[in-house]
C-alpha cells in the first residue's frame, strides 16, 4: 500500500464521517479510538487522527504538532482508559506495503490484556 493522495473513501473516514459504526472508546478533537474489527489480542484499539493522512510518514512530515501530541495522548487516554497502562501494552504503526498496511489512513493499533510475545513474528 503505497498512494500519493487521500482516498476519502477509505473505511477510517468512513469510521470518522459517521458512514458506518465503530465500537469507540475514546474521541477528542485530534483523535477517534475504536476496537479493531479483526482482534489480534485480547485487547486490540486503533487510535486514529481526525484529520486526512494516509501513513505514519505522511502525518509525521504534514501534520501539525497539535495534530501529533494530540494523538499521541490520546494513545496514553486509550491505554489508562483500557486498563493496559499497568499490566503493560503494545503500540504499532503499520507504513507502506512492506509492513502490510492495509488501511490508507494513518493509525496506530494498541495490544494488551495479556502476553504479547516476541515483538515481530518470525518463521
Ligand atoms: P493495518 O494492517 O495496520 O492497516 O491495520 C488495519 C486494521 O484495521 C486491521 O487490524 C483491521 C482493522 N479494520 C479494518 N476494517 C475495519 C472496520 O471496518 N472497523 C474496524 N473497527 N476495524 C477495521
Amino acid at each position: 500500500m503505497t498512494q500519493d493522495s487521500y482516498d476519502p473513501e477509505n473505511i477510517f473516514a468512513r469510521i470518522l464521517r459517521g458512514d458506518i459504526p465503530c465500537d469507540k472508546i475514546y474521541e477528542d478533537e485530534y483523535a477517534l479510538a475504536f476496537h479493531d474489527v479483526n482482534p489480534q489480542a485480547p485487547t486490540h484499539a486503533l487510535v486514529i487522527p481526525k484529520g486526512q493522512y494516509i501513513s505514519a510518514q505522511d502525518f509525521s512530515a504534514a501534520a501539525s504538532d497539535a495534530e501529533i501530541a494530540g494523538l499521541i495522548r490520546a494513545v496514553g487516554h486509550v491505554a489508562r482508559e483500557l486498563g493496559l497502562a499497568d499490566p503493560g501494552f503494545r503500540i504499532l504503526a503499520n507504513h507502506g506495503t512492506d509492513a502490510g498496511q492495509e488501511v490508507p489512513h494513518f493509525h496506530i493499533h494498541i495490544f494488551g490484556g495479556g502476553p504479547l510475545g516476541p515483538m515481530l513474528l518470525t518463521d
